[in-house]
């Protein structure tokens, strides 16, 4: 009863109880969220842990998730076809306005610095070179680029345009700027064809591969010029390409050549000197404009050309690719292309 000792005692012994209990209760709880909050960790790390293999296996190796290996994710490309489908036959050419260069690195997105491109669907079958031999023709220059890249495109090539640019006011050597050309080329990517080709001779035909084929190929045959028609059955200028084999077994280009002219019938003789042909396009893909300009300063007509045209089988042997001395003064690589200005010497 109420005041007795033994009620009140009894009391509090039921409180202590209760007290202990919550407290056992407390405890509990508190076990429970830990426990449950240390799956979570667990959980965590192993998701992260999972999720950084991912990111590694999209960067580098395949990597084993779940117990499968997941697939290797850098794909080999298939080579391009044989004719590419995204050719379009003949093109119109003119030179009737101002070529702003910034509209046509514009409108050629996918070309690399230093005029570099390799489509990116296929492998390209050749890795071809273009060569141009330059001084004081910067017009010329913005058409070729104009036309040229998109074309060059479209035939899917894995190609690199250099412009050789003769340093200083001397008489112009084209051949000696041709074979530094190749020369330096070669020191930048593993090319295996070369196309040398005149800043003003625009093809008119994308169908006219810039490739190289069993037989050096006379690629700016039919121009405008010559109303359409080879001049001469030995006529091998304006665009040509060659194989590095075949460059090679004419021991390049001739290098005594100052001035205008016979260059390219020494190049022609020498091809046949070893025992192979010209090939080229049919009549209408071999279709090109050139650019009217007059004669340059500093490009006359070589009156040794002649005397040099004679004797190119005893000569060509020793002076070529192999004699070559000339000094590379600078590389610069502009967007379209990469320019290269050289000490061709004096005569
Ligand atoms: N070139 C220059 N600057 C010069 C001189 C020549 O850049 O001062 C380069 C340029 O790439 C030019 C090439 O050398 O396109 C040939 O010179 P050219 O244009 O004066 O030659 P041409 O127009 O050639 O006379 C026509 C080729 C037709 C074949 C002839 C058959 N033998
Ligand atoms: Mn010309």
């Amino acid at each position: 009863m109420p005041g007795d000792p033994s009620f009140t005692f009894s009391v509090l012994h039921r409180i202590c109880k209760l007290v202990v209990l919550l407290c056992f209760l407390h405890i509990a709880v508190a076990v429970v969220f830990y426990v449950r909050s240390f799956d979570f960790r667990l959980a965590f790390v192993q998701n992260q842990q999972s999720n950084n293999n991912i990111s590694k296996s999209q960067n580098t190796d395949p990597v084993v998730s779940y117990g499968k290996v997941l697939e290797q994710p850098v794909k080999k490309l298939e080579k391009c076809p044989e004719t590419s489908p995204l050719l379009v036959g003949p093109l119109k050419v003119e030179f009737n306005f101002t070529v702003d260069l910034e509209l046509v690195k514009k409108e050629n997105p996918n070309v690399q610095p230093g005029g570099r491109f390799k489509p990116k669907d296929c492998e390209a079958l050749q890795k071809v070179a273009i060569i141009i031999a330059f001084r004081y023709r910067e017009e010329h220059l913005k058409y070729w680029l104009y036309y040229l890249h998109p074309i060059l495109q479209r035939q899917q090539l894995d190609y690199g345009v250099y412009v050789i640019k003769q340093d200083g006011n001397d008489t112009f050597n084209k051949c000696r700027l041709l074979n530094t050309g190749y020369a330096e080329a070669l020191k930048e990517y593993d090319y295996n064809c070369f196309v040398f080709n005149d800043v003003d001779v625009i093809p008119m035909d994308d169908r006219n591969t810039y490739k190289c084929f069993s037989q050096p190929r006379h690629l700016g045959v039919y121009l405008d010029k010559f109303g359409f028609r080879l001049p001469y059955n030995g006529c091998f200028g304006g665009a040509t390409s060659l194989s590095k084999e075949q460059y090679l077994k004419i021991n390049g280009f001739p290098n005594n050549y100052w001035g205008w002219g016979g260059e390219d019938d020494d190049i022609y003789n020498r091809v046949v000197t070893k025992g192979m042909s010209i090939s080229r396009p049919d009549s209408e893909i071999g279709k090109c404009r050139m650019i009217r300009h007059n004669r340059d300063k500093l490009n006359d007509p070589n009156p040794q050309r002649f005397d040099l045209l004679a004797h190119t089988q005893q000569t060509m042997d020793k002076d070529g690719i192999n004699s070559l001395k000339t000094q590379v003064l600078s590389i610069q690589k502009f967007d379209l292309y990469t320019m290269i200005t050289v000490d061709v010497g004096k005569p």
